[in-house]
């Protein structure tokens, strides 16, 4: 059954016995007791740190009471929900998401104003978690929101890093990485429990043998063990009083420094154990869709999803609880491989320490995970060396070996001994190192796979996993992904929100597809007015951020082309950067004249993997790019190239509201959804996007009038490949291309030097993986038809307007749903 919908009730109702009162005066009282007593500092002579963390303790009082009762609740029914298990979680600023969820933004405004304290001064104080890469822990975190504004009971289990993706400096145009430390300067969001603290173990052997009952059992003697220790995180639902929990750990030596070593005065070796197990959690990986295989990464997965499983099984269930029952209390999501090792390592709590025979321990893992894969480059799909997976974790390789065993049995069986079939299905790669396929593990033992887009999902069944698709047939399903419109809509946005509402009531925030009751509004004049009004209102915003934050300006009378993503060759940053050297060109070699035009300012935001040497060089590039075009009097100011440093979702806030154009334009086949093109279209921004991903589905949604289609279609694009791919040819023979790469390998973005370029500029003729050559021509006659097209206000704003009615669907409490409905049966709980 669907879940009914959550009530978006006010929260002054709501406020239950035992927390502080919902007034002004409630406020500022409890404002100041955390100030003077949380801090120790009067408010004379408090620092603007001081006067957050006591606002951010304060807040989270109002929301303790809810906490507390939902756990209660929760101990009491046992109602079923879902762990999802996830190596990222990119949760943006918590200071403005606890004030909306309470409801208590006006109060605390007013309250502080009366202590001649600024909110906004106090909201830019926070450091955000910046525990993820990109999108799929961005996704996590709009996840665990709407499950929480759903009613539906989850915990999140993750990774508490001391330090989270790194801080993106340029230095020369080149990007410098800078560690984050968003701990510094205090955590008053988390909670930590030492005392329920889990022991995690590595390394070691294992050996048989006989138990007190007479079987002959495994078990792990291991070479290793470090503590784990939960960092609770309250994630609260907008207005509905439920407070659902993240649980992050964090690595610790099991014992502390050896004194009598320190004693002796060798000070390194006394803490080398400490150093050694707190690395653990020490920094994120900084990949973004293409991992690397390196052993610390496998201890991070590891660590947490032993952490997770064990704090599951022995401290959230009730002590008596019987474990054949756990797929009624329980499902693990798996996001992505990173936490796939937890398949092995549930088999391993039910057999070797709860004493399970395999095959009721199996029937009941299978029943107990579902998996969501994101990716389908290969590269990018997670495999792991028997080697390193033997040293570290030697019963886990046992206990995958015996899955494996009996999976290709059966396999074989069905399919009357072909071997061939047999050897592709294994989940162990012989070539060109016997290894795991965390993919095909994850996809024998989930109950559901799932992809993340429509394409992307049929894509999945049909290119990457056929063979599994046929073994299990229902097994395999799409759930489009989601944007929360709390933060990407209601925060982020307020005029827009505000605008809305006017409109259409309230309500749509927590029911998303109401935004359908705009598209009237589109054919309204005074409507367009005041939603141009918003739109310029953004652009003004964002030109204060940025003038504060990087020096740069941003005229509100420019089309605003915005592209903000990690920085991939998949994604094609470089595609974009042919078309403002393509722009360029035409000015300067007077083909047309700066004011026939229309005046636009690029937006790029991207971090590129510390390692990938392509992706650097290419950030180096749009900044070379940047520098001459900006500086250029022939332009005379109608082309601007931006590249704030340090993308993150603080960032993201202020420029997607702000966005006229949003660039999608990832080679068709490669992107698994994008999350990003959804935040755009629903704050109205039109898309300049391939047939790929969720750009797909977007566009069936907003209409084709409203969306810049171009490029090559996944099929073409494998036909392509398949006769053989020859990038230079494109260059031959389309002029304009030619201009444009001449000019950057002649050395017109880099002072004349003709070297710095040449490894993008040769990667493009020779290689150009991602075929951005081919989509040129496609691309710059989309470009033209935009910048046409933004001439029409009228016009314009009309689609702008229909992107954000029709993009509803994108709400990811539709995405909850589906996984809710059709994967986790876990309705909401009250
Ligand atoms: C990631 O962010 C994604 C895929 C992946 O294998 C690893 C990481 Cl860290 C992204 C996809 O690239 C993107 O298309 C998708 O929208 C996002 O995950 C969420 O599903």
């Amino acid at each position: 059954a669907a879940p009914a919908k959550p009530k978006a009730t006010h929260a002054l109702a709501l406020a239950p016995v035992g927390s502080p009162a919902s007034s002004v005066d409630g406020f500022v009282r409890e404002f100041l007791r955390e100030l003077n007593y949380g801090q120790g500092v009067a408010l004379s002579t408090s620092s603007v740190n001081d006067q957050y963390l006591a606002l951010a303790r304060t807040v989270r009082h109002y929301l303790m009471a809810r906490w507390l009762e939902t756990l209660r609740r929760q101990a009491e029914t046992q109602a079923k929900g879902v762990a999802y298990l996830s190596a990222e979680y990119l949760l943006g600023r918590q200071l403005g998401n606890a004030l909306l969820a309470t409801g208590l933004t006006e109060i605390v405004e007013e309250g502080l104003g009366k202590c001649g304290v600024d909110l906004a001064a106090l909201r830019a104080q926070e450091v955000e978690p910046g525990l993820g890469n990109g999108g799929l822990g961005r996704l996590a975190a709009c996840f665990i929101d709407s499950l929480a504004t759903m009613s539906v009971p989850c915990i999140g289990y993750g990774i508490r890093y001391e330090y989270g993706i790194f801080r993106q400096t340029f230095v020369e145009g080149r990007q410098v990485e800078q560690a984050d430390s968003w701990l510094a300067l205090g955590a008053p969001w988390e909670f930590p429990h030492p005392e329920a603290a889990q022991i995690v173990t590595f390394g070691g052997h294992t050996e048989k043998y006989t138990d007190t009952d007479g079987v002959e059992r495994s078990r792990w003697v291991a070479g290793w063990k470090v503590k784990a220790i939960p960092y609770n995180y309250m994630v609260p639902g907008y207005q509905n009083g439920r407070v659902n929990t993240l649980r992050l750990w964090r690595a610790q030596a099991t014992d502390a420094f050896d004194l009598k070593i320190f004693n002796s005065g060798d000070y390194e070796e006394a803490v080398r154990a400490q150093t050694f197990a707190e690395n653990i959690s020490k920094v994120l990986y900084p990949e973004d869709s293409t991992p690397q295989g390196k052993e610390l990464r496998l201890q991070q997965q590891y660590f947490f999803v032993s952490a997770s499983i064990h704090d599951f099984v022995n401290s959230v269930l009730p002590k008596d609880f019987d474990l054949h029952k756990l797929p009624d209390r329980i499902i693990f999501q798996l996001n992505d491989t990173h936490p796939v090792i937890g398949v092995p390592e549930l088999m391993r709590v039910l057999i070797d320490e709860k004493k399970m025979d395999w095959d009721e321990a199996w029937a009941i893992t299978q029943q107990c995970f579902a998996y969501t894969c994101h990716t389908l480059l290969p590269e990018a799909l997670e495999v792991w060396s028997v080697d390193l997976l033997g040293r570290l974790l030697p019963r886990h390789l046992e206990i995958i070996y015996r899955i494996n065993e009996e999976f290709l049995e059966r396999v074989s069986e069905r399919f009357d001994g072909d071997q061939l079939r047999v050897s592709r299905m294994s989940i162990i790669a012989e070539h060109p190192e016997r290894a795991v396929r965390m993919a095909y593990l994850a996809t024998v033992a989930g109950a559901k796979v799932n992809g993340v887009a429509e394409l992307h999902s049929q894509l999945l069944r049909d290119k990457v996993l056929p063979d599994f698709d046929e073994f299990f047939p229902g097994k395999f399903t799409n759930v489009t992904n989601g944007v929360t419109p709390r933060r990407f809509v209601r925060l982020a946005n307020p005029a827009l929100s505000e605008l809305i509402t006017d409109a259409i009531g309230v309500g749509w925030l927590t029911d998303l597809e109401r935004l359908r009751e705009l598209e009237p509004y589109a054919e309204d004049e005074e409507f367009r007015d005041r939603f141009r009004e918003v739109k310029a209102h953004n652009k003004r915003r964002l030109n204060r951020v940025l003038v504060e934050r990087d020096g740069f300006t941003v005229d509100d009378s420019h089309l605003l082309d915005v592209m903000v993503k990690r920085l991939h060759e998949y994604k094609r940053q470089t595609l974009k950067v042919l078309h403002i050297v393509t722009e360029y060109e035409r000015i300067i070699s007077g083909e047309v004249k700066p004011a026939d035009i229309t005046p636009r300012t690029f937006i790029f935001g991207a971090k590129a993997a510390p390692g990938y040497k392509i992706a650097k060089d290419i950030i180096h590039l749009i900044n070379g790019v940047g520098a001459v075009v900006n500086n250029d009097k022939r332009v005379e100011g109608r082309l601007k190239v931006l590249f704030p440093p340090n993308y993150n979702v603080t960032l993201a806030e202020k420029v997607i509201p702000a966005a006229d154009l949003s660039e999608q334009i990832s080679l068709a086949g490669k992107e698994a959804s994008g999350t990003g093109n959804m935040k755009f279209a629903l704050n109205g921004a039109l898309t300049i996007g391939t047939d790929d991903g969720a750009n797909i589905e977007i566009r069936e949604l907003v209409g084709d009038d409203n969306f810049f289609l171009f490029g090559l279609l996944e099929p073409e694009v494998e036909a392509l490949y398949a006769k053989g791919y020859v990038p230079s040819s494109f260059y031959e023979s389309d002029p304009s291309l030619k201009r444009a790469i001449d000019l950057i390998a002649q050395g017109a973005f880099s002072d004349g030097d003709r070297d710095v370029f040449a490894p993008v500029v040769g990667n493009l003729l020779y290689e150009d993986r991602f075929m951005a050559l081919a989509d040129y021509r496609a691309y710059i006659d989309a470009q033209d038809k935009v910048g046409a097209a933004y001439a029409d206000t009228d016009a314009w704003t009309r689609s702008a307007i229909l992107n954000v009615a029709r993009s509803g669907f994108f709400s990811s409490d539709r995405s909850m749903r589906h996984y809710i409905d059709r994967i986790w049966h876990t309705p909401p709980a009250f």
